[in-house]
């Protein structure tokens, strides 16, 4: 490295989108996308092919990026409760703020940081606005109509849609940053592709007249082999418009990917104020998505699941500093959300706290084939009982354990072998030729269950994990930790 940038600090750029999962980019290999700036962004970076979020929804995904801990010691989703302000003060914003750092976030926060018991995080008063020294953020879902969004509101005449006023938002606090003097952290959470589908005109003509073919997963014949308990919530008994028709289906599609267009275009809009402002040459882009979405695979709508579509999303670190030969890789070893907030630091010169569960990104581009055995654990502890689960995952095999039972269904181990069966076609967890990997794999989850029940949060009821998620409790031991199946609780409305 050399020129004056030798001796600064990188500035780093965070971008999140809201349930991309990663085939809903072109350099995934969907060739039926337009996904110009995050192709050139992965051809000049580097992609991480087999990116997990560990917790795939929203308000955990969020906690766990921020603070680079798996959801049992963030102890924050929906269902759970908000993060304890002690751990936010260690989340990567805080840090490299008070490292020097000139911070701004924009879009939706999406989770709570009090100690208190009112704790929706859709309202302000518990959304950590005064972390920042830039603030273009909004509690809940924010809105994908600028003008309904009091922090980016001004944006609305030229910009009618979120998305390209956070590309606005951006240019402006570009420009803030550099009167500071400062490197600068900023974090943009874009709302779409996030229900309700409703794309902005403007990229009207990208898929006009679009067809779009269905993966080889699609619909309902592909999910006869898979657990009950997958079949047990919202995401297989809701969500109907993926299924109704090929029409309802063919409009759907269109709009989500109509707004991870207008996201792309966004990220276009940033890189050219950096070029414009003199510093692209020494700022890190991360982009990322909070969770997968299930676009009618299996017949699933919505996330959550702990298979590919739902889990699974794009991750892309872009770094102007590193050589033309270490450009375009593609790194196949697993890796998730928890490596978010060790990356930063890393890139930000901060020490990696031994706290977080992640791995700095570089170090897994740098020595991948130190990583090739990876194991990333993923969880669902949000919902109706039934679908509540663990499982393991590396670059080659999943292991799921559905661990809920009652007189209906019994505790369903899943196995896949995601490397040759990446659409998940086969559980083979009961065939006698993978009793090897079956093994190997439930050794993996006892390790990291064993590991979850040392370092889970005592707070917002997650100590039950410890039963429900033990292959070898018994159903009786896990029936007083039980709080309503699917239909009780959509019976009470209280999803
Ligand atoms: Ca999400």
């Amino acid at each position: 490295m050399t020129g004056i940038y030798a001796q600064e600090k990188p500035n780093i750029i965070f971008l999140l989108s809201d349930d991309q999962t990663s085939i809903a980019t072109g350099c995934y290999g969907n060739n039926q996308v337009v996904t110009p700036n995050m192709d050139l962004l992965a051809q000049e970076g580097i992609m991480f092919k087999n990116h997990y979020n560990t917790t795939a929804i929203c308000m955990a995904s969020r906690a766990t990026i921020m603070t680079g801990m798996y959801e049992y010691k963030t102890g924050c989703n929906f269902m759970h409760g908000p993060l304890k302000p002690e751990k936010f003060q260690q989340s990567y914003p805080v840090i490299l703020r008070n490292a020097g750092y000139f911070t701004g976030f924009a879009g939706k926060f999406g989770f709570a940081v009090t100690e208190g018991q009112d704790w929706s995080e859709r309202n302000m008063s518990v959304i950590p606005k005064a972390a920042f020294d830039v603030w273009g953020g909004g509690p809940g879902q924010t809105q994908y109509e600028t003008a309904k969004n009091k922090s980016i509101a001004h944006y609305a005449e030229k910009y009618p849609h979120s998305t390209r006023a956070y590309g606005a938002w951006a240019n402006d606090f570009i420009k803030e940053a550099q009167k500071s003097g400062k490197p600068f952290c900023m974090s943009i959470s874009f709302k779409a592709p996030h229900l309700p589908f409703t794309p902005d005109k403007y990229f009207d003509y990208v898929y006009k007249n679009k067809t779009y073919k269905k993966r080889p997963n699609y619909g309902k014949e592909n999910a006869k082999y898979l657990s009950p308990q997958s079949k047990s919530g919202r995401q297989y008994n809701e969500y109907t418009f993926w299924r109704d028709s090929e029409e309802s289906y063919q409009d759907a599609i269109k709009k989500y990917n109509q707004l991870i267009h207008g996201v792309d275009y966004a990220l276009g809009m940033i890189r050219k104020s950096l070029k414009e402002f003199g510093v692209s040459d020494n700022t890190i882009i991360i982009f990322t998505s909070d969770n997968g979405y299930s676009c009618g695979a299996h017949s699933f709508g919505g996330k959550v699941l702990p298979y590919e579509e739902a889990s699974k999303s794009p991750l892309i670190v872009y770094d102007p500093r590193l050589p033309e030969t270490k450009r375009g890789k593609i790194i196949e070893s697993v890796t998730g959300n928890i490596d978010i907030a060790p990356t930063i630091f890393d890139y930000a010169g901060i020490k990696v706290p031994n706290h977080m569960d992640g791995v700095n990104l570089r170090q897994i581009a740098k020595r991948s084939s130190d990583y090739k055995n990876r194991v990333i654990t993923l969880t669902n502890m949000w919902g109706n009982d039934e679908i509540q689960e663990m499982a393991v995952v590396t670059k080659d095999w999943k292991y799921i354990y559905w661990q809920y039972a009652d007189k209906h269904m019994e505790p369903t181990e899943e196995l896949f072998n995601i490397s040759n069966d990446k659409y998940e076609m086969e559980n083979v967890a009961n065939k006698r030729t993978h009793e090897k990997a079956l093994k190997k794999m439930r050794s993996l989850y006892d390790q990291q269950y064993n590991y979850m029940i040392k370092n889970m949060t005592l707070d917002n009821d997650y100590e039950k994990y410890k039963v429900l998620f033990d292959r070898k409790a018994k159903v009786t031991d896990k029936k007083e930790f039980l709080t309503g199946t699917y239909k009780e609780k959509a019976k009470k409305k209280n999803f």
